[in-house]
Parts: structure tokens; C-alpha cells; sequence
């Protein structure tokens, strides 16, 4: 079967999310340019139109901030219908930007933009690298810990409302939240959405980190929410591992770079699970681990870690669910399969779960991901995410990573 029609509504939808040096994750509900899906914009422009994919990570890179952390949303138009926007932000920038960061995939998705490109691309790779190296070098300042790369927000892991910063979260006070007026719910369904408290949660912690003025040493020491993420640790490590390879190609000492790698191996181990055996989220205040078993889980092979020991889940979960591979275990409590990160389908994960399948020599694992990422797409269109029991597609629709892993990865 020929996907082509499929084929040019996404390259369409890539077109029209572009709003010139950068594109949006859908028009309405993500107004503004977010880091990762940028990223992987990218590498669906690549494609077809080589130079707008170089310049979508170059845009991104330009927001990086003096102390090397590249933001998660680059405000170039304010909005007045997003919330919550620069002002409530308030962390500076020209154009302004959210005061966290995103998964820091760009290295790896740079290396794959050059893979398209290498005659001319190679200067503008070449340009790129020491932005990167400090952007990595950032994280393993402040967000590294014991080779654990942990979120001091639930937004900076893209895996908004993830169960495994349910009890984290708890503990943040809200009562100095106030009244605001949510702008997601009049996009898209409130049941596909984070709660009220969750949202109120995510807007104590940000004015929590703007009152300490962004400064990290205060925000780690002090900050109620400090977990560290398998998600966040895996991408870390794979970007590293790419990153070095663009720093060898160009025959510079990645030395450093060696140092941040076997760090993060041996942190990588640190956040198995032995009880629940998976890899899991690790609450660092309180010394536990989350007890959740989420797509992140699964990153482990993207990291270049071969653990045969997450196939089994891997199996039943497969076998589970009609489409793969659910945002949350689908056996976990409080599975959500339409609420956002609690159980539904995100077509970007998948592209990186099978490609780590496919490096290790899963094929098997990696074909079934990628037909049922094709199959939910196909059948579905080109939404925000997806139930994984019936594949309904919900959160926004025309969608920019969607739409950028099916010409990459999917079709
Ligand atoms: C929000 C843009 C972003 C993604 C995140 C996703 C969601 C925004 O949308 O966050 O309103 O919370 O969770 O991963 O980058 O697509």
C-alpha cells in the first residue's frame, strides 16, 4: 500500500505549522516555537526541503541563553490567547523565552539533518557544535545529578502529566496560585487535558523558580520538585553520544564529552527499579523511586544501553494494546487512554523507542512500533497523540511532530 496522498498532507502540515525561521506544534493550542518538537521539525523538513530544516535548528539555538540552557518555548509573537505566556513567565530574552529547558534531542537531530546534507550542511553543522556542546554542558550542571538528569518541572520533561510526578507533586503548595483563565480547555477536550490541580500545580512551580529569578543553585537546593526522569536521562545520553560523533567529525577533543557519557551510564543503571524491574522515575527528595512504568522506559536502547530485561514489558504491552506503545503502562493504576501523558500513543516516541530497537537489533520490536505507528496515523490522522485501545485521536490536530516522524520514520 503507497502512502503518498499521506505523504504530501504532511509535508502541507509542515508548511503551514512554519511561521517563518520557525514552526509551530499546531496552530491555536501551541502558538509559539517549543524545543523539541522544533527539533524534530527539522528532521521532517529534511525530507524535502533541506535548507528550512537547517534553519528551524538554527532559530532554535539562537534563543540559547548566556549560561548555555536552551529554552523549552521561544516566544517570537506574543500571543494574547496562550497561557501562560511571557509575562507570567517573566525570565527575560529577546525575543522572550520560558525560564526551563526541553529534552535536549537537537544534537541528535542535527546528526540526522547532516545524514541528508553532508556537502553543505557541514559548515552548518560545524556552526552549531559549540552551541550544543554548551547547551549539554548546561545540563550537566544543573540538572544532572549522580548521572541522573533530573526536571525540576513537569514541563521541562515534555511528558507534561506523566503519573510519575504524581506524588512529587503533591507536595507543592498552590495557595498562592490566584485566578487565572486556562487557554488549553478551549482548544481541546477537557478530559484529554491535565486537571485543574495539576494546572495549578504547574503554575506554583513556576512562580516558584521566577521568584528565586531562575537561579539554578537556589532552584535546585530549594525547589519542591526535583525527580529524576528515565526520559530526560536516556535522550541526555543518546544527544551526548551524537554530539560526540559531530565533534569528531570535525576533530575536536570530545574528551568531555567521553567524561558526561560514562557518567550517565553508571546513572542510567542507578534508575532501575529492582522491585517493579524497569526502569523507572526516582524522586529525589524523598529517596524513591515513582513506581512508573512509562514509555521513558523504554528509551534505554535509544541510550545505546542493551537491556534485554525491558523486553517483556515490552511484549505484554504490545500484546496489550491495539496501538503501540502507550505513554503509561496500560497494567499501571490510574491508566488515562485519552488523557495526554497517562496513556495515549505519541507518534515521536515511538520513532525514538524503534529506532533504539533497530540499533540493538530488535527488528522484530522495531516493525511492530513503526507498522502500528503508521497503521494510528494512517487510520487516524495527523493528531497530537492517540488512545492506544481504539486510536481516537485527540489533543491538537495537524500536527507538526506528527506530521515530521511520518515522513522520517513512519510511512
Ligand atoms: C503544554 C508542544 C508541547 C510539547 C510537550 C507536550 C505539550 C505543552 O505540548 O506541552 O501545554 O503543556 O507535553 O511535550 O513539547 O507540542
Amino acid at each position: 500500500m503507497t502512502y503518498e496522498h499521506l505523504d504530501e498532507e504532511a509535508r502541507q502540515i509542515l508548511r503551514d505549522n512554519d511561521r517563518g525561521g520557525y514552526t509551530v506544534p499546531t496552530s491555536g493550542l501551541y502558538p509559539y516555537q517549543w524545543n523539541w518538537d522544533s527539533a524534530f521539525a527539522a528532521w521532517g523538513f529534511s525530507t524535502f526541503d533541506i535548507d528550512r530544516a537547517w534553519v528551524e535548528l538554527e532559530t532554535l539555538m539562537a534563543s540559547q541563553w548566556d549560561d548555555g540552557m536552551v529554552p523549552h518555548i521561544i516566544f517570537h509573537r506574543v500571543v494574547p490567547e496562550y497561557f501562560p505566556g511571557p509575562d507570567v513567565w517573566g525570565a527575560g530574552g529577546n525575543p522572550p523565552t520560558s525560564g526551563i529547558s526541553q529534552p535536549p534531542i537537537a544534537a541528535t537531530m542535527a546528526r540526522a539533518v547532516y545524514a541528508a546534507d553532508m556537502v553543505a550542511g557541514r559548515p552548518r553543522l560545524e556552526a552549531m557544535y559549540d552551541g550544543l556542546l554548551n547547551w549539554h554542558r548546561w545540563f550537566m550542571r544543573a540538572r544532572v545529578d549522580d548521572g541522573m538528569c533530573c526536571i525540576t518541572h513537569p514541563w521541562e520533561s515534555g511528558r507534561d502529566n506523566a503519573p510519575d510526578w504524581d506524588e512529587g507533586m503533591s507536595n507543592v503548595d498552590t495557595s498562592g496560585v490566584g485566578a487565572y483563565q486556562r487557554r488549553d480547555t478551549s482548544h481541546v477536550d477537557n478530559d484529554m487535558r491535565p486537571t485543574k490541580e495539576q494546572y495549578d500545580q504547574y503554575l506554583a512551580l513556576l512562580y516558584f523558580s521566577r521568584d528565586c529569578g531562575w537561579d539554578i543553585e537556589t532552584i535546585n537546593r530549594t525547589s519542591p520538585l526535583r525527580i529524576a526522569d528515565p526520559g530526560m536521562t536516556f535522550m541526555l545520553l543518546r544527544a551526548h553520544r551524537d554530539l560526540k560523533w559531530i565533534g569528531d567529525a570535525f576533530g575536536r577533543d570530545t574528551t568531555e564529552i567521553d567524561g558526561w557519557i560514562d557518567t550517565m551510564v553508571e546513572g542510567a543503571g542507578r534508575l532501575w527499579n529492582p522491585d517493579g524491574g524497569y526502569y523507572d522515575s526516582f524522586n529525589m527528595r524523598t529517596g524513591a523511586f515513582t513506581g512508573t512504568l512509562s514509555c521513558a522506559s523504554f528509551y534505554c536502547w535509544y541510550a545505546g544501553i542493551d537491556d534485554q530485561r525491558m523486553l517483556p514489558h515490552l511484549d505484554r504491552i504490545l500484546a496489550a494494546v491495539k496501538y503501540p506503545i502507550p505513554s503509561y503502562d496500560p497494567d499501571g493504576p490510574g491508566f488515562d487512554h485519552i488523557r495526554y501523558w497517562r496513556g495515549p500513543v505519541w507518534g515521536m516516541a515511538n520513532s525514538q523507542i524503534g529506532a533504539g530497537l533497530t540499533e540493538m537489533g530488535y527488528a522484530e520490536h522495531a516493525r511492530k512500533i513503526r507498522e502500528g505507528t503508521r497503521a494510528v496515523i494512517a487510520d487516524h490522522g495527523f493528531a497530537e497523540y492517540f488512545s492506544p485501545v481504539d486510536g481516537t485521536p485527540a489533543g491538537g490536530q495537524h500536527f507538526t511532530w506528527t506530521a515530521a516522524i511520518w515522513l522520517t520514520y513512519a510511512s
